[in-house]
């Protein structure tokens, strides 16, 4: 996942690690970085010749973000549940983007959308040695056996 650069400027970065970090998902992985346009055009690929490509990159370019890499049973899907829809005007109340947003252009956060697209991304994002494994002394009431 990575905070955008409009919830770092607006000092939402500890809100938004806070709630994907309170409903138990496990930081394994977490830096804040200036993304370049090669490593934004590599990571928005998908979206090249779609009318906000450009905004989109100039947006994600615009100023430092909070990449990280989450941990936890379904991962993707409980993240997304808990950032919201993509468009923030859709996105029901109690979500990240419910709560903090109202323009898809301005966000907040990005979240893979899958398994295959979340690896992808983190070795897009993350070299092996800033991957961490560690033991959680909270996962027996967090995590069924
Ligand atoms: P990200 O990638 O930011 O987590 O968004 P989503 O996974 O929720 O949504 P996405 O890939 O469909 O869109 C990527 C990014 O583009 C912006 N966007 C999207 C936009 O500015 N206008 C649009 O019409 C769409 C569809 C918002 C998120």
């Amino acid at each position: 996942m990575i905070v955008k650069p409009d919830g770092v400027q607006r000092g939402l970065t500890g809100e938004i690690l806070k709630r994907l970090e309170q409903r138990g998902l496990k930081f394994i992985g977490l830096k804040m970085i200036r993304i370049d346009r090669a490593l934004a055009e590599q990571h928005y690929g998908i979206h090249k010749g779609k009318g906000f490509y450009e905004s989109l990159v100039s947006y994600i370019t615009s100023g430092p973000v909070v990449v990280a890499v989450v941990e936890g049973p379904s991962a993707v899907a409980a993240v997304r549940t808990t950032v919201g829809k993509t468009n923030p005007a859709e996105a029901d109340a109690g979500t990240i983007r419910g709560d903090f947003a109202v323009s898809i252009g301005r966000n907040l956060i990005h979240a893979s959308d899958s398994p295959e697209n979340a690896v992808k991304e983190i070795n897009l994002f993350f070299s092996a040695a800033e991957r961490l494994a560690w033991d959680r002394s909270a996962d027996a009431w967090i995590l069924e056996d």
